[in-house]
């Protein structure tokens, strides 16, 4: 073992809303940084020697370094079994999966997420604990108060670990185990989902799909899970080979960056049902024939419909959103007769709300869904689930969410994205809009008339944290509502985000398009927080 001195040289505090280090991979590459984290963690934990770990990464640029840079570290530091995703490859949800299956200590987690990827793309490293989710702020706080007084880090000589070959190898006195990334994760889907019933469907020969792997992690779990096990045509799968560099595509699944696949479902030979996940696997974007389901609409769906879905037959306990997602949600929770928290945005706020059995299901705007089976969001996961409804319903998606619509109302939804701002032009727009916080109640915009306005702050019902600007909330009689934050996971500039949303409960008597009826709410925005004075930007970026 060989312990190397460093000079004190943090890396950068990690933003509020994400759970580890996000960076380019150029930064990664400086010497010391990756295992600046690491042995930041490590000291965190004093228990962790002898304990076990679950490693492995969405496969992008500088994958398979870091993890035989942090085999090396975690074997120098007494760790005593690690388990390897075969080819240092395993999504986000079957991380989380498998913590929790090898009642592992923990877990590293090597993606960006949704960020490009490639030498000049991004990299990013996040610890998840004996739950399968993501460390909680109160440690990630700590590694960054760690990496403040580190002075060194231990590491040793040997050669690179085999990564690629199933079984257990040693290392110093570690166990390695090289594993089959997909085994676990798929008999916990199975044990989830009626999937004799989805295959009776792809049987039948009137069902199509096809789902976009972009270029990332989740291509071979859908390939395996839907075309073997499910009986999905061959080819369903599009992009289905994890790349370093993802192909060039932003592995983000949305209208904008899933195009081929979005192109694919506006088409006359249009599949029945269109997917996609995000890089690293735990987000889900879900398309019908010509048709795009929101992912509150998405959430709110699913929560109404899971007591028909083998894994929650008993129903839920309760329901989560984060703060800007719509309150489509909250409507099912009412009528369910449970609670519906709002947590900050991510997903680490779900975790104590699953742990304590208070909610079943949760979900963000974001694209993100999951449940109580494991402490991540799970983009497969909602892909299986509206599958085994899609299976039970025998409609076309459109009709299924329409029904819904009739049920519950809707609530018309939009997120703008302003990208690459400048840090402080960015934030004295939030901060001018905090200092108007208490003059709006009351105030008519147009037809609009502000009901409340604060800075979200979130009081944790299980730990009694308190989480505070989490985002500006003005509220307007009659449901809609507009939200500005901050994003917590870009890495060029400020990204600032606006969510709209209008509540309509009689929506078949409207046939007016999204963009019709919230461009007052989007005029509105624009007002109040004087976006054009302080970025010069007219237009989003980005509308999703
Ligand atoms: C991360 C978190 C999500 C959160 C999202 C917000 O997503 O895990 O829970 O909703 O960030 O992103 P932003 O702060 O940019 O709005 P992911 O998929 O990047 O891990």
């Amino acid at each position: 073992m060989s312990i190397v001195d460093v000079p004190t040289q943090p890396f950068d505090d990690q933003k509020p809303g994400t759970s580890g280090l996000r960076k380019s991979v150029k930064q990664f590459q400086q010497a010391h940084y990756l295992e600046n984290f690491v042995q930041s963690i490590v000291n965190s934990h004093p228990e962790i020697a002898g304990k076990t770990l679950v490693i492995g990464g969405d496969g992008r640029y500088y994958n398979r370094e870091a993890i035989q840079t942090i085999l090396r570290m975690v074997a120098a530091n007494g760790v005593g079994r690690v388990l390897v995703g075969r080819g240092g490859l395993l999504s986000t949800p079957a991380v989380s999966c498998v913590i929790r299956r090898a009642g592992a200590y923990g877990g590293i987690i090597l993606s960006a997420s949704h960020n490009p990827g490639g030498p000049q793309g991004d990299f990013g490293i996040k610890f998840n604990v004996s739950n399968g989710g993501p460390a909680p702020e109160s440690l990630t706080k700590g590694f960054y108060q760690e990496s403040l007084r580190l002075s060194s880090y231990q590491t040793l000589s040997a050669a690179p670990v085999d990564l690629d070959t199933l079984g257990s190898q040693q290392l110093d006195g570690m166990v390695v185990e090289i594993i089959d990334p997909i085994t676990d994760y798929a008999h916990l889907m199975e044990s989830l989902f009626d999937f004799n019933l989805i295959h009776q469907m792809f049987n039948s020969g009137q069902f199509t799909m096809c789902f976009d792997g972009m270029n990332a992690i989740t291509g071979p779990y859908a390939a395996h899970i839907f075309e073997n096990m499910l009986g999905a045509a061959p080819g369903s799968v599009i992009n289905a080979t994890p790349l370093p560099d993802f192909g060039g595509l932003h592995p983000d699944p949305n209208l904008v960056h899933a195009r081929e696949l979005v192109d694919s479902l506006y088409h006359a030979e249009a599949p029945d049902f269109g997917a996609a996940a995000d890089g690293d696997g735990d987000r889900n974007m879900i398309l019908g024939r010509q048709f795009f389901v929101t992912p509150s609409d998405s959430l709110a769906l699913l929560a109404a419909n899971a007591h028909l879905v083998p894994g929650y037959k008993q129903g839920v306990v309760g329901l989560a959103r984060s703060m800007p997602t719509s309150q489509a949600v909250d409507r099912v929770a009412e009528a369910l007769g449970v609670e519906c928290y709002e947590t900050p945005t991510g997903w680490k706020f779900f975790g104590n709300l699953l742990d304590a059995g208070k909610i079943t299901l949760c979900g963000e705007e974001s694209f993100g869904t999951g449940s109580d089976h494991i402490r991540e969001k799970d983009g497969l996961w909602a892909v299986l689930f509206w599958l085994n409804l899609l299976a039970i319903k025998r409609a076309p998606v459109q009709a299924i969410v329409t029904d819904h619509w009739r049920r519950f109302g809707r609530n018309y939804y939009v997120r703008h994205d302003y990208e690459a701002l400048a840090i402080d032009a960015a934030t004295a727009l939030m901060e001018n809009l905090r200092s108007q916080l208490s003059s709006l109640p009351g105030v008519d915009f147009g037809s609009q008339r502000v009901i409340s306005s604060d800075d979200f702050e979130y009081h944790d019902p299980v730990d009694a944290s308190i989480s505070s600007n989490q985002g500006i909330r003005i509220s307007f009689e009659g449901g809609a509502r507009i939200v500005f934050r901050l994003s917590g996971t870009g890495t060029q500039g400020a990204t600032l985000r606006v969510y709209l949303e209008h509540f309509e409960p009689q929506p078949e008597r409207h046939t007016l398009d999204t963009q019709t009826v919230l461009s007052e709410l989007s005029r509105i925005a624009k007002e109040i927080a004087r976006i054009e004075h302080f970025t010069s930007r007219v237009e989003p970026s980005v509308i999703t």
